[in-house]
């Protein structure tokens, strides 16, 4: 049984402004490229592909005041809400292809904002190797893919908070982050402050992916919206390289398949991103093909018939 929407849209943000590398914004095709539109439509949903969105182009300039590129940033994310916020209001779900990982404001925010009208309950699934919750001040970079989460919560420039019309956007409380294991030491701290409710890759590891799934799982309802908003540098770099950020000892093939098969289970997915996918440093697009097939899980494809 499943409340998901019968229709995916697909939204490419072909952007790498808030990155720290160049690339992500050859994410899109990329995932167009390994098959997205036609896994999707097997696991039965009607897929419409919305194009590309367009913004500024990278200007590639040092930070100001702790942040690199904020007005890009700003006007990027500004498109991404209005896509995604469009998208949800007609009933369908909003797959956002990025792009670097600073969208997750823009699409988070449209789906708070929907939830804020239809009466739902956000839970947003946070699946990266980085917690994206530094501030300007705590910042190692300046780069905005390092902020997102914190700006969701209301940290963050005037500009940016307010993309969604309510300040802040969700609760600390209504997000699960998984498989982290980078952490800035401001960062750290701040994420201790606030309450984020962290997997680590030390939990995963002593308690295994399908009770950390359980966990982050827990006390969702009919009337929940799930978010997961994938952050492809998730995923161990052996298996998928094709990142701007690689960090060592990430899930594995099958702790990240399970991973998304747990959340297929419940029948709550609602909305996805898929960002940080970096083609300049894939080898031969098997990381987008990777990030595929993890999808087709998330959708309901599994190896046998389950009841
Ligand atoms: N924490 C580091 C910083 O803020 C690196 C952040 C990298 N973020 C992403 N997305 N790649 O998760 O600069
Ligand atoms: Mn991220
Ligand atoms: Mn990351
Ligand atoms: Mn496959």
């Amino acid at each position: 049984s499943s409340n998901s929407p019968r229709t995916v849209s697909l939204i490419g943000a072909p952007t790498d402004v808030g990155a720290g590398a160049r690339g992500a914004s050859m994410g899109p095709e990329a995932l167009r490229v390994a098959g997205l539109g036609p896994a999707l439509q097997a696991r039965g949903v009607q897929v419409l592909d919305r194009g590309n969105l367009s913004g500024p182009p990278n200007p590639w300039l040092p930070p100001v005041d702790g942040y690199r590129h904020l007005d890009e940033v700003v006007a990027w994310n500004r498109a991404v809400h209005e896509a995604v916020h469009g998208e949800l209001q007609q009933g369908r779900m909003p797959i956002l292809l990025g792009g670097d990982h600073c969208l997750g404001l823009g699409s988070i925010s449209a789906v708070a904002r929907h939830c804020r009208e239809t009466g739902k309950k956000l839970r947003v699934l946070w699946l990266d190797a980085h917690a994206d919750f530094n501030t300007n001040q705590l910042t190692p970079s300046g780069n905005i893919h390092g902020m997102p989460v914190a700006c969701l919560c209301g940290f963050g420039p005037q500009a940016l908070i307010e993309i969604g019309g309510h300040v802040p956007a969700i609760s600390p409380k209504w997000i699960r982050q998984i498989g982290i294991r980078s952490v800035d030491e401001g960062e750290k701290r701040f994420v201790h402050e606030q309450d984020l409710e962290v997997f680590d890759m030390r939990y995963i590891d002593e308690m295994g992916m399908r009770h950390t799934m359980e966990l982050a799982l827990a006390t969702l309802d009919a009337n929940t919206h799930l978010h997961v908003s994938f952050d492809v540098d998730f995923l161990d770099p052996e298996i998928a390289p094709g990142v701007g950020t690689t960090i060592p000892g990430g899930p594995t093939y099958r702790e990240a398949q399970l991973c998304m098969e747990m959340i297929a289970d419940t029948g709550l997915l609602a909305s996805l991103d898929v960002m940080e996918l970096n083609p300049a440093l894939d080898v031969r697009n098997k990381t987008a093909e990777l990030a595929v097939d993890l999808i087709e899980s998330l959708f309901g494809k599994s190896t046998l018939m389950r009841k």
